[in-house]
């Protein structure tokens, strides 16, 4: 039980097995990892697919032809499917301020060629979708960025790169990855709700949605769940970063499951209820401390969790004492809209309705939410 299979559509980044964990505080612990023993090991763990940075697939290759013959080959001989890609804009010194919006426009003019090279590529593997997380977007001083320029910048970036797949007539739409901090001092886009509100500005908001992460949204002290809930509302849910964080602190890139569990349990209920089918990624760090055998093991641990979880939040749905707790505490009633089919505004002045007796009733969320966790404990 609980053993992935490719129809379970999880996906890693090569950048998270092969983090060699180098740190601000550390050197690295573990040595370069092959993209092709990636590819192979995580097909052997039962994974769909993996992603990319450009720079990723250099990780012991330095020749790019080279490397990508490589990694084609060992995802021929595996199955493994790329469903997303993406760029490394943030390692190179040259991105220090930024990529997108950095002020100097020659850095800028550098990065979407950069992002065009690398979409050429994710689309010859079969990418339906490219990754844009602005990892050196912003700053640690006010008076550094023209931020109402910079948004002007973003928009500008990202209408170039629809309008480039559209020339090449590429099967690809973009996700905007937020995160609030780290490594700048802040980041722009830093919530779904801030990426959302720049796609809607956008020349082809249809080709444009967001990937959250877990822990980026945790890391600005959010609900990941109701942000993804905001997003699945609008069909913007592209793509998706599970791991672990344990409230605001650095990026800690748990494994998923490992942060905040009860976070995650209502993430997996959300999404299955839902009927997410796009890939399910772990975007997560193994422990420094880990050696290169333990990697697989904390591969593994991503996919069983989310297994887990997902068996989990069935049986809290089937529960007949959880279907009642639910009727009881009216959450199906919030369901129905609030006027009637042809009813205005005229028609609320015809309720007669008893403001004490309304506000005495209780909702019951205690006992709902204890179910829930007893669900989660595994005592139900
Ligand atoms: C950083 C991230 C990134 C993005 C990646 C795009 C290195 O906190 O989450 O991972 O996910 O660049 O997919
Ligand atoms: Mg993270
Ligand atoms: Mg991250
Ligand atoms: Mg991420």
């Amino acid at each position: 039980a609980f053993a992935p299979t490719p129809d379970d559509r999880f996906t890693f980044g090569l950048w998270t097995v092969g983090w060699q964990a180098r740190d601000p505080f550390g050197d690295a612990s573990r040595p370069a990892l092959d993209p092709v023993e990636t590819v192979h090991r995580l097909a052997e763990l039962g994974a769909h697919g993996v992603s990319f940075h450009d720079d990723d697939l250099l990780a012991v290759e330095p020749d790019r032809d080279k490397a990508i013959a490589a990694f084609r080959k060992a995802l021929d001989e595996t199955g493994m499917k790329v469903p997303a890609a993406t760029t490394n804009l943030f390692t190179h010194p040259v991105f220090k301020d930024g990529a997108f919006t950095s002020n100097d426009r020659d850095v800028r003019r550098y990065a979407l060629r950069k992002v065009m090279r690398n979409l050429d590529l994710a689309a010859s593997l079969g990418a339906k979708t490219y990754v844009c997380w602005g990892g050196r977007e912003g700053a640690e001083s006010d008076a550094a960025k023209d931020v109402k320029a910079a948004m002007d910048r973003y928009k500008e970036a990202l209408d170039l790169l629809c309008q480039y797949v559209i020339d090449k007539g590429y099967d690809i739409r973009f996700a905007v990855e937020p995160k609030p901090n780290e490594p700048r001092g802040d980041i722009l886009l830093p919530t779904i709700g801030h990426a959302l509100a720049l796609i809607n500005e956008l020349e082809h908001p249809e080709m444009v949605g967001v990937n959250p992460e877990v822990g980026h949204e945790q890391m600005a002290g959010l609900n990941f769940v109701h942000g993804i809930a905001q997003a699945l509302w609008r069909g913007k849910l592209f793509h998706i970063d599970l791991n672990g964080q344990h409230g605001p602190k650095y990026d800690q890139d748990l494994i998923f499951g490992h942060g905040d569990l009860k976070s995650a349990f209502f993430l997996v209920d959300l999404l299955e209820t839902h009927g997410y089918d796009g890939p399910l990624v772990f975007d997560y760090k193994p422990l420094r401390t880990d050696d290169p055998e333990d990697v697989w093991v904390s591969a593994a641990a991503n996919m069983r969790t989310y297994l887990i979880l997902k068996d989990k939040a069935a049986k809290f749905r089937r529960d007949p004492e959880v279907q009642e707790a639910i009727r009881a505490s009216r959450v199906d009633e919030l369901a129905q809209p609030t006027l009637a089919a042809g009813e205005t505004w005229q028609d609320l002045a015809k309720d007669d309705f008893d403001v004490e007796a309304a506000a005495a009733r209780g909702f019951h969320f205690t006992r709902l939410n204890q179910l829930a966790l007893e669900h989660l404990m595994g005592v139900r």
